[in-house]
C-alpha cells in the first residue's frame, strides 16, 4: 500500500470557500494521462503515477482532527452515495479480493475544519464552497464542500483496460467563481413528478449547481398545496390529489437538496402569471371588461383591493415557513395591462392615485405593497427585471434577475449600476431547442463582459439555466436539460479564462457519459460513442 503525504491548510476565513484534494507528495505538472473533469477546478495539476482502488478495500472516512463525525448524516449520505457511484459498476466476481497492487489507494480522508461544520445547516447564498482534495486527502471548512469535492474525487477514477478503477496522482484547490449558480424548472406547466424533481437534483450536484429555482406555480396549473389555502390547489391543480406538492413533498425536495449543498427558492409569481390563482380564490384576480359589462375572463391580481393584501399577508406568511431559504422570488414579470385597462374601477383608482395612463405605476404599486407584507416576513426577495425597470422601491438586498435577451448588458450595467445584486438567466434558456450545438452559445456567454466598476462586476453574483414547461414534461425534461446546462455550470463555476471550446468538447463529451453511466438519459452532443457502452 502506497502511503501519502498529507498536505493539510490552515483555512484561513479569507480562504474559506475553497476545497482542495492533495493527492500525493509532489506535483508533476503538464500530465500525459488526459483527465476530464467537469466543471474545470481552478487550480489542478496531475501526474500519469496512478494508484488503484478496490471496492473491498477503499473507504471513505473520516480524518483524524475532523470536526465532523459518523453522526453527520449529510457526510454519512454523501460517502455513501459517492462509493457508488465510483464502484457501482464494477463486476464483483471480477475483483477477487485477494488481489493486491503494487500501488493502491485505500483512504480518502475527509477533514473538516470549521467548528461549526454546519452539518444540519440549510445552504445560504453565504455558505462559502471550497475544498481542497489530495487523493487521500479532501479538506473544506464546512460540510457541504466535501459534497462537491467527493463529486471531483469520483470523476478523476478511471476503468482501466483490465476493468480495475485507477486515479491519478493529483491536487486540486477548487472555488466557484460565481456563488448563484442555478436551474430553473417550471412545475406549472406540466406537473413534474417529485422523482424527476429529485433526479435533476442529483444531475445539478454533479454539476456543482448550487440553487434550484422552483417556478412552482403560474397561470396553466396550482401544484403548491396551501395549508391556509387549500382551495387555490383544490381548483387550481391539474389534479386535487395526483398533480400537487404537499407539505411533506416540499419537505423531501428542500431535504435532498440540502443534503448536496443545493438551495431551494420558491417563486410565486405576481400580479401576472397568476389565471390559476383565481380558480380557488374568489375576487383575487381583476375581472376584465368588454364594454361597460364584465367579460367573464380574469387578468393580472387585483391591485385595488384591500382583501387582495390580506390575502397576501397570509400566504406568504405561509410560504416563508415552508420554504426554509432566505430568499423568495416574487415574480412580477410579463404583466399584461389590457384587462386593468378595461375595467372602470382600476380607471377610477388610476385617476385616484393620479398614475394618468401609466399603468407600469399601477404594478409598481402593488409590488410595493407586495415587498412590504414579504419584508415583514424577515425574508429576503428576487425578482425579475421589470420590477427593477419600472422603478419600484427595493431592499438592498434585492436580487434582480435579467431574463430579457435584448439590451443584456444594458440592463446588467443599470441594475449593478443602482447598487443591486443580480443574476444573468437572459442566455440561458434551454427551453429554446435549435439544430445543433447550442451548448457553445451558452459556454461563450461571459457574464461580466458589460461596462461597468470593478463594484459593479462584484454584483453579478450568478446566473440561471431556465427550461419553462410549456414543452417539457417528466418524458423529456433530463434529455433536454443534460448536457446542455452543464455548459453553464462550467461557465458560472470555472475561471473566466477557461473557454477553449475544444477543450470543453472533450471533457463535455466524457461528462455526459458519466451522468448516462449514473443512469442519467442525457443526450448527446454529437456522433460518437461512451466507453461504458461495450462492457
Ligand atoms: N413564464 C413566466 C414564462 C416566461 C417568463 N415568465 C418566458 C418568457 C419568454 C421566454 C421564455 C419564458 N414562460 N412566468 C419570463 C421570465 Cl422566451
Amino acid at each position: 500500500m502506497m502511503s501519502f503525504f498529507l498536505a493539510l491548510h490552515d483555512f484561513s476565513p479569507a480562504s474559506r470557500n475553497l476545497f482542495q484534494t492533495v493527492l500525493a507528495v509532489q506535483f508533476i505538472p503538464a500530465a500525459a494521462y488526459e483527465v476530464s473533469l467537469w466543471p474545470l477546478p481552478q487550480q489542478f495539476q496531475t501526474s500519469p503515477v496512478a494508484f488503484k482502488l478496490s471496492a473491498s478495500r477503499f473507504k471513505i472516512v473520516h480524518a483524524p482532527g475532523s470536526t465532523a463525525g459518523p453522526s453527520c448524516s449529510l457526510l454519512q449520505n454523501a460517502f455513501r452515495r459517492y462509493f457508488k457511484y465510483i464502484f457501482g459498476y464494477v463486476n464483483e466476481q471480477g475483483q477477487p479480493r485477494s488481489r493486491v497492487f503494487d500501488s493502491e489507494l485505500r483512504e480518502l480522508q475527509v477533514l473538516i475544519t470549521s467548528t461549526d461544520p454546519e452539518c444540519d445547516a440549510y445552504p445560504s447564498l453565504k455558505t462559502d464552497e471550497s475544498c481542497k482534495f489530495a487523493v487521500v486527502f479532501l479538506t473544506a471548512f464546512v460540510v457541504v464542500f466535501v459534497v462537491l469535492g467527493l463529486e471531483t474525487f469520483s470523476q478523476l477514477v478511471y476503468e482501466d483496460d483490465y476493468g480495475v478503477n485507477n486515479i491519478n496522482k493529483t491536487s486540486i484547490l477548487d472555488y466557484p467563481r460565481f456563488s448563484h449558480r442555478g436551474i430553473l424548472l417550471d412545475t406549472s406547466r406540466h406537473y413534474l413528478p417529485l422523482k424527476v424533481i429529485l433526479a435533476n437534483l442529483e444531475v445539478m450536484a454533479m454539476n456543482k449547481f448550487n440553487v434550484f429555482h422552483w417556478h412552482i406555480v403560474d397561470d396553466s396549473s396550482f401544484p403548491f398545496l396551501s395549508r391556509t389555502f387549500p382551495n387555490l390547489s383544490q381548483q387550481g391543480a391539474y389534479h386535487p390529489y395526483t398533480h400537487v406538492y404537499t407539505p411533506v413533498d416540499v419537505k423531501s425536495v428542500i431535504e435532498f437538496a440540502r443534503m448536496r449543498g443545493i438551495r431551494v427558492i420558491a417563486e410565486f409569481d405576481t400580479p401576472g402569471h397568476t389565471q390559476s390563482w383565481g380558480k380557488g380564490q374568489t375576487d383575487l384576480l381583476t375581472p376584465c371588461y368588454s364594454g361597460s359589462s364584465p367579460s367573464g375572463t380574469f387578468g393580472p391580481v387585483n391591485p385595488i383591493l384591500n382583501s387582495t393584501y390580506d390575502f397576501m399577508t397570509s400566504f406568504f406568511k405561509e410560504i416563508s415557513s415552508v420554504f426554509a431559504d432566505a430568499y423568495i422570488h416574487l415574480g412580477g414579470d410579463e404583466v399584461d395591462f389590457s384587462c386593468w385597462k378595461s375595467n372602470p374601477d382600476i380607471q377610477k383608482f388610476m385617476e385616484q392615485q393620479g398614475f394618468g395612463q401609466d399603468y407600469s405605476k399601477l404594478e409598481s404599486y402593488y409590488i410595493q405593497r407586495l415587498l412590504d407584507i414579504v419584508s415583514s416576513t424577515k425574508k429576503g426577495y428576487m425578482v425579475w427585471q421589470e420590477v427593477f425597470d419600472n422603478e419600484v422601491k427595493l431592499k438592498g438586498d434585492t436580487v434582480v434577475e435579467v431574463w430579457k435577451m435584448n439590451m443584456v448588458e444594458e440592463e446588467l450595467q443599470n441594475v449593478t449600476g443602482a447598487g443591486f445584486t443580480t443574476i444573468l438567466s437572459a442566455p440561458w434558456y434551454l427551453d429554446y431547442i435549435s439544430y445543433g450545438q447550442d451548448w457553445k452559445n451558452y459556454y461563450k456567454v461571459e457574464p461580466l463582459s458589460f461596462n461597468g466598476t470593478p463594484e459593479q462586476k462584484k454584483l453579478v453574483i450568478g446566473g440561471e439555466a431556465c427550461l419553462w414547461g410549456e414543452y417539457v414534461d417528466a418524458t423529456n425534461l433530463t434529455p433536454r436539460l443534460w448536457p446542455r446546462a452543464s455548459a453553464v455550470a462550467e461557465r458560472l463555476w470555472s475561471d473566466e479564462n477557461v473557454k477553449d471550446i475544444g477543450s470543453a468538447y472533450s471533457r463535455l463529451e466524457k461528462h455526459r457519459c458519466h451522468m448516462v453511466r449514473r443512469g442519467i438519459p442525457a443526450e448527446p452532443l454529437f456522433v460518437g460513442h461512451c466507453g461504458h457502452e461495450y462492457s
